[in-house]
């Protein structure tokens, strides 16, 4: 037993010299500003999708608040733990010490029931960024906000920003839901009402390629797992935004903050120009829409119109739902739609791929089509 202990002191000892180290390293953060915050996690009861559910707020709302810095401050965040669970936060994509970067039991502990920790780290880059819990399944009930961080001299010419966070919404209990896809089954797809009935298979000439999926214990092609009652964008499904004005030119900082949903992004009119992707900036382009994976962030300039408000639209890739903020007063500038994906041609496709490259490890190996990734 004490053996079993020395091992995992000297494990685990490592990494609390390295983080002492890169605290050392850091330089001199004496004389930056610092600039201050506090959030505190709450198990609370929201209605977000037409159901009451318990779940997770940071300072009372979902997503939580958005923090704003400049490069150059000196981040303290204070994490407040109020739940009778223990948590943690993590700071996507951001530069700092390894002991702040917020996932428990590899470089930073986690926080207990009751507890506050005290993050602190010098901001050395500008850019759309992110924070989430790293605690089971923590983030899709409630535990994400942005992160934002303004260049020491501004560059892009814009007027306005808005933070535009993106997720999915779930009144289940995320651990039932993980259930339920280890399960196997075809529920949530009949749910969303993306599972391909079998006559329609017939009909498209696929049953072969349906063969092929059950062989390999899969029921059909389909683009995502889990049936989701809304999708929302800063915690609605529909936000107005009669703020910004015409000829404004808005920034607008978009982070797919989804479990496990990426979104098409299409705008009614505004001019989109693209201007940064995950922080850093980019030649700015021209563009009407961009596919956003789970975690990603996009940057974009749209100017409001003189005759009306713009939308601006997600889509569940899958087809399954979408969700709308429009910027502006007026008529609405309509958001194109996404055609919703071709599952029998998916699936047909995939048949043939795997004819080409026979996924024989696959087929002998039934079992491992259920392990979760
Ligand atoms: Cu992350």
């Amino acid at each position: 037993m004490k053996k079993k202990l020395a091992i995992i002191v000297l494990l685990i000892a490592p990494l609390f010299i390295q983080a002492q180290t890169e605290k050392s390293v850091e330089g001199n953060v004496d004389n930056l500003p610092v600039k201050e915050y506090t959030l505190t996690l709450r198990q609370e009861k929201v209605n977000m999708a037409g159901k009451e559910v318990m779940v997770m707020t940071i300072n009372g709302s979902i997503p939580g608040p958005t923090l704003e810095f400049t490069e150059g401050e000196y981040a303290v965040v204070y994490v407040k733990n109020e739940m009778d669970v223990e948590s943690s936060i993590h700071w996507h994509g951001l530069l700092l010490p390894n002991f702040y970067d917020g996932v428990p039991y590899l470089t930073t502990p986690p926080i207990e029931p009751g507890h506050t920790l005290k993050y602190e780290f010098a901001i050395k880059q500008s850019g759309t960024y992110w924070y989430h819990g790293h605690t089971m399944l923590q983030e899709q009930v409630g535990i994400f906000g942005a992160f934002v961080i303004h260049p020491k001299q501004e560059t892009i010419e814009y007027d306005k920003e808005l933070v535009l966070m993106l997720s999915d919404w779930t009144n289940e209990k995320p651990m039932k839901v993980l259930r339920n896809l280890k399960r196997g089954t075809e529920w949530y797809n009949y749910r969303k009402g993306t599972s391909t009935p079998l006559n329609q298979v017939i009909k498209e000439k696929a049953l072969g390629a349906q063969f092929n999926f059950w062989k390999q214990r899969m029921e059909g092609a389909d683009i995502a797992d889990i049936y989701y009652p809304a999708f929302l964008i800063n915690g609605k499904q529909s936000t107005e935004y009669p703020e910004f004005k015409a000829g404004d030119k808005v920034r607008l900082r978009i982070v797919d903050g989804g479990a496990s949903t990426n979104f098409w992004i299409t705008f009614g009119g505004g001019n989109p120009t693209l201007i940064s992707a995950d922080g850093i900036d980019v030649v700015p382009v021209q563009k009407e829409n961009i596919f956003i994976a789970i975690a990603e962030a996009y940057d974009f300039i749209v100017t409001v119109p003189e005759n009306g408000k713009i939308e601006f639209k997600i889509s569940a890739q899958d087809g399954s739902g979408t969700a709308s903020v429009f910027l502006g007063n007026g008529t609405a500038f309509k958001a194109p739609s996404v055609p919703k994906p071709d599952k029998i041609a998916m699936m047909k496709k995939m048949a043939k791929m795997d004819m080409k490259m026979g996924a024989h490890a696959l087929k002998f190996k039934p079992k491992k089509m259920n392990v979760l990734r």
